[in-house]
């Protein structure tokens, strides 16, 4: 019997992802969560040469940006990342009553940064949930991987792996990779406390900063970036203003590549 258009079509489709997700079984770098800061470590590193791919709990990779302030569609970025949002060709507008200051669209912001990271050579495995970290020898060494309806669902579904030389946690307030390396594998962290110290209330100047001071390796392999990294380290958050986000994905990625050799 001959291809029909139904199953030509079906068929590209199940090749094409299959292809993708074999290639993606091994990587230099795993990156967990599709927020702003992954999404800028994810271009930086693959315009390095880093075989790097993402995995999103979501449908739609972006995490908080989307939905501005509020669910107003606009954010705020300062001066200092404006490099990063050039890199994107994303656009913004300078706020004559607020020097430093520039407001830009939400959604073209997420839709930048996605499309930034996957030009650059990322891939973005999307409904995919890490609900666990491959640990050996003491080292992490890549993720353990879910699609999110079966997480959601509940089902007894057994997971699929993905080994990496790096693990990178963008998953925002709740650190949820080194939240698992720290109960799970009982890892002590370079932290004063060897634990996860916790997020502070909101102090935007404050949390800015230090998300790109606590950007960083928290444990041998193990990365931490945007929220996640503030969590760790009990900084301030900030709310929508995203410049510390845009530069704590370009920071990390300067570390993980030092790391990787690239
Ligand atoms: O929180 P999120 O946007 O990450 P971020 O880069 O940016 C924070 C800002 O959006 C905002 C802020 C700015 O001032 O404070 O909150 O730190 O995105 C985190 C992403 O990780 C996904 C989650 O769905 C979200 O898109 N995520 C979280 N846990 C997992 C995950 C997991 N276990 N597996 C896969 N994805």
């Amino acid at each position: 019997m001959s291809s029909t258009p139904e199953n030509l079509i079906s068929s590209a489709i199940v090749r094409k992802f299959s292809g993708k997700l074999l290639d993606g079984l091994k990587l230099d770098v795993a990156i967990v969560g599709g927020g702003p800061s992954a999404l800028v470590a994810a271009r930086y590193l693959a315009k390095r040469g880093v075989k790097v791919a993402i995995f999103e709990r979501k449908l739609a990779p972006g995490g908080g940006t989307w939905g501005g302030g509020m669910l107003f569609n606009e954010v705020v970025v300062q001066q200092s990342a404006l490099e990063i949002l050039d890199e994107f060709s994303i656009r913004y507008e300078a706020l004559a009553d607020a020097p430093g200051y520039y407001t830009l669209d939400s959604v073209e912001m997420a839709s930048g940064l996605i499309f930034g990271a996957l030009q650059a050579g990322a891939k973005i495995f999307n409904s995919v949930s890490v609900e666990d970290i491959v640990f050996k020898e003491g080292k992490v060494n890549g993720l353990v991987i879910n699609w999110t309806p079966v997480e959601r669902l509940g089902m007894h579904v057994d997971p699929l792996t993905v080994i990496s030389e790096c693990v990178l946690d963008g998953t925002g307030h709740p650190s949820e990779i080194i939240r698992l390396a720290v109960d799970k594998a009982k890892i002590t962290l370079d932290t004063p406390t060897g634990g996860i110290l916790g997020e502070k209330p909101m102090w935007v100047d404050n949390g800015e900063a230090s998300t790109v001071e606590n950007t960083r390796e928290y444990f041998p392999g193990l990365f931490a970036c945007g929220m996640s990294a503030n969590n760790c380290m009990g900084g301030y958050r900030m709310g929508p203003v995203f410049g510390g986000m845009l530069l704590s994905g370009r920071k990390v990625a300067g570390l993980i590549a030092e790391r990787v050799g690239k």
